[in-house]
């Protein structure tokens, strides 16, 4: 099965609740579509998020310039993989190079699943079995008495949800905790998510300060290169330290390891280099007895957990559902893969039609 040519179409879906974190909001979700030709007559499909609108048209220009390079060669991901580090190694493998591979890869193992007649999570040797996912829609930065208000409102269908917080002050993030405690079941899980946005001491002052709050995991307190950042503040709170939405390729996330940055890891599936980097990322997490969530794209990250040995939590955003055929459902507090053959990723055409963004 050899790669014959690319099909890529920018969106811009608007989101149902907007995503105001610390360090930037979210109002829409630009994504770039690719579907992937094969001289066999299937197609791999895949979307990447542009996280800004401004970065949508360079992002999909990128994948279609890659075309070129890829048209003739054998739908094998290890291999494409390789050729992509190899082209963009005097440029750098990170950003929107790091985003426009991981688009191709995956769309490669959609295919390769395809081929096989199996869905993905079944093609990579696991089963198609349901994940825990928690609520990670909403719950910005939008004040205490709003946030215990849309907790209440997102809960349904979960056990555990995420919130978002670096409000100004240490006083507000406790505000906005205790006002979703109240709004939840008592045996509710509650992620928080600082995004980046502390320096490690401030990180470590207000973490202490949640320690009687019963607080999940804290994620990115400081900026997510910041590994020894992260080690500080985890040295200093009982509460266990999440990263990882930011590690480019296992290679970061083993370096992140080897500082002792985290307890858990949540590696996202575009940043991680794809489908392949996710699995040495899972091979990686294995031999360290992580635990090891999801970062968006809900879809393809239910079959990577359902063939991770160390799946925890997969994050719930639906950014893309407006337009798929078969958006992830949560279904009590779970998401299951899909059971059709590759990542179970078609485009629902009336609804990219409305949303092309040129
Ligand atoms: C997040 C970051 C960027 C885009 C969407 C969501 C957030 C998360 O850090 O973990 O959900
Ligand atoms: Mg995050």
């Amino acid at each position: 099965m050899r790669i014959q040519a690319f099909r890529v179409r920018p969106v811009d879906v608007p989101l149902s609740i907007p995503l105001i974190t610390s360090s930037g909001a979210i109002h829409s979700a630009p994504l770039v579509l690719l579907d992937l030709a094969t001289d066999s007559g299937i197609h791999g499909s895949s979307y990447v998020f542009a996280f800004q609108r401004r970065l949508l048209a360079p992002l999909a220009q990128l994948i279609s310039n890659l075309e070129e390079l890829l048209r003739g060669d054998t739908v094998a991901p290890v291999e494409i993989s390789a050729k992509l580090q190899h082209a963009f190694r005097l440029a750098g493998p990170q950003g929107l190079a790091g985003m426009a591979a991981a688009a191709i890869d995956m769309a490669a193992w959609d295919a390769c699943a395809k081929a096989a007649n199996l869905p993905l999570a079944r093609f990579l040797g696991g089963d198609v079995k349901p994940v825990p996912a928690y609520q990670s829609r909403g719950l910005g930065i939008i004040g205490p008495g709003p946030a215990g208000r849309e907790a209440e409102r997102l809960i349904p269908g979960f056990r555990a949800i995420k919130a978002r917080l670096g409000y100004p002050d240490l006083e507000t993030d406790l505000a906005v905790i205790r006002e979703i405690r109240k709004a939840v079941d008592p045996g509710v899980i509650v992620m928080t998510d600082y995004n980046q946005s502390l320096t490690a001491p401030e990180a470590a002052r207000r973490a202490q300060a949640l320690e009687a709050e019963n607080i999940y995991w804290i994620e990115e307190p400081v900026l997510a290169d910041d590994f020894a950042g992260h080690a500080e503040v985890r040295a200093k709170t009982s509460i266990p330290i999440q990263t990882g939405e930011n590690w480019w390729g296992p290679r970061d996330m083993a370096r992140s390891i080897a500082a002792g940055a985290s307890d858990f890891g949540m590696p996202d599936v575009v940043k991680i280099g794809g489908v392949t980097g996710w699995m040495r990322a899972a091979g990686l997490a294995e031999a360290h007895r992580m635990p090891i969530s999801s970062h968006l794209f809900p879809e393809i990250s239910a079959h990577l957990l359902a063939a991770s040995s160390t799946a925890h939590w997969l994050e719930f955003v639906d950014f893309a559902s407006p337009i798929l055929r078969n958006p992830a459902v949560p279904r009590e507090g779970f998401v299951t893969p899909s059971d059709t053959p590759g990542s179970g990723i078609e485009w629902d055409e009336s609804a990219v039609a409305r949303y092309l963004a040129f």
